[in-house]
């Protein structure tokens, strides 16, 4: 492995370094923004330090294989091994994700859902086939309680594990001898289950308007850098920072630098009627990208001004994050409070922190909208994939 730093007045300058001497298949372990000259730091010239590494044997097993083509680009890919921007104009993605799901897929949501309504349901009489499938449990033969047992421990709801297994083994049970079998069968459910949507192509009208959403923490403002710095730096999109989160200084100077280092404009919008015009004056963007402050679960005030905010821009995206390890009844009243300004995507951060992914499926089940990006570290922009489901299904059963 060769690890250098590369320096440049813009990361831009700095990543094209990078490419030279390392080709593509680089991987950026850490960016810095720094200054040289002046007196104590003050009034110096502002540089950036990217740090780059290239691992010489994926170099070597990658370059057997050969370099990928736009068009074999997937989800789940690392962005910033994408080659070019025309990477993200694979013609009929977007319909492939609309497909309908299919019907076991279904199925399994419609176990799901009736065991919730038997829950709650007031004379607490049960007598909907979920209920019977219930006492069907008892015939599981222990191969397949071990599956239902694997995602209980991945963190995902009991009543959705029982009612996927449900699925799977009321559709084929004689193919069921083993765990293996039952796994994959899991897994291919659990994937048929899940919607992601593909990035962005921009060929439609410009600009496309995203904002992100979400509690304090989860990694908003570190997402927005990773994926601003992936379009912007690897894809050649033309991009734009607006952020509302203007409540804290630090906040502020935390895009300011990330806008910075990337080389790209930001915005400072104090009121609805500044993110309206931000968004009109960047009108021949690829891409704008919108910041908005944490709201905590008693903050209704600051929820509602997102709200204000973003609402007047039609055809906006509103992708809500969540970190993976947000427990079930938490993130239960995260997508209740989100609902009430609406959110159309989901984000999951923070994957390295944890070894279950249930929440990615509990996610799924609370707010049925399309993942759009997995991150899973603070490293920007490498920390960031775009969502794929068989991946997901993998994370979900523990096997990836
Ligand atoms: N481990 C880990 N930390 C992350 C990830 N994304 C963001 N963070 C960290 O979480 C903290 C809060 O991130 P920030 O982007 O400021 O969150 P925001 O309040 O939602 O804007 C920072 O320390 C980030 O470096 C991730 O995917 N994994
Ligand atoms: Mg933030």
């Amino acid at each position: 492995m060769r690890v250098k730093k590369f320096i440049g007045s813009t990361m831009q300058e700095a990543i094209a370094q990078i490419r030279d001497e390392f080709g593509r298949d680089a991987v950026i372990l850490d960016t810095r923004l720094a200054k040289r000259g002046g007196i104590w730091g003050l009034f110096g010239k502002k540089y950036v330090e990217v740090t780059a590494a290239l691992d010489s044997e994926t170099t070597g097993k990658q370059r057997q294989k050969g370099r990928k083509e736009p068009d074999q680009i997937r989800q789940g890919d690392r962005l910033q091994s994408l080659p070019s921007r025309s990477a993200f104009r694979g013609p009929g993605q977007q319909a492939r994700e609309e497909e309908p799901m299919p019907i076991p897929a279904q199925i399994a949501w419609q176990l799901y859902q009736d065991t919730l309504k038997n829950e709650t349901s007031a004379t607490g009489t049960v007598s909907t086939d979920s209920a019977k499938a219930g006492h069907e449990t008892h015939a599981w033969p222990p191969a397949v309680l071990a599956v239902e047992q694997r995602l209980v421990d991945n963190e995902v709801d009991k009543r959705l594990a029982s009612a996927i297994v449900q699925s799977v083994w009321q559709e084929s049970k004689d193919q069921l001898i083993d765990t293996e079998a039952i796994t994959a069968k899991v897994k291919e459910r659990i994937a048929a289950m899940l919607r992601c949507v593909p990035p962005w192509d921009f060929s439609g009208s410009k600009p496309t308007v995203v904002a992100l959403v979400g509690p304090t923490g989860v990694g908003k403002t570190t997402t927005l850098a990773k994926i601003a710095a992936n379009y912007s730096l690897i894809a050649g999109a033309e991009v734009a920072l607006i952020t509302l989160d203007t409540y804290r200084i630090a906040a502020v100077e935390q895009l300011r630098t990330y806008a910075e280092i990337i080389g790209i404009p930001l915005e400072i919008a104090e009121t609805p009627e500044e993110v309206r015009s931000g968004v009109e004056s960047w009108s021949r963007k690829d891409l704008i990208l919108i910041d908005t402050a944490g709201t905590s679960q008693r903050d209704t005030e600051r929820l509602q001004e997102v709200g204000i905010a973003l609402q007047p821009i039609t055809g906006i995206e509103r992708h809500l994050v969540f970190s993976v390890t947000t427990r079930y009844r938490d993130l239960a009243d995260i997508i209740r409070r989100f609902d009430q300004i609406g959110f159309d995507r989901l984000i999951a951060t923070k994957l390295d922190e944890t070894h279950c992914y249930g929440s990615l499926l509990t996610a799924y089940a609370l707010a049925r909208r399309p993942f759009s990006f997995l991150t899973d570290g603070q490293g920007v922009p490498e920390c960031i994939q775009v969502a794929e489901r068989n991946h997901m299904s993998d994370l979900i059963l523990g096997d990836a």
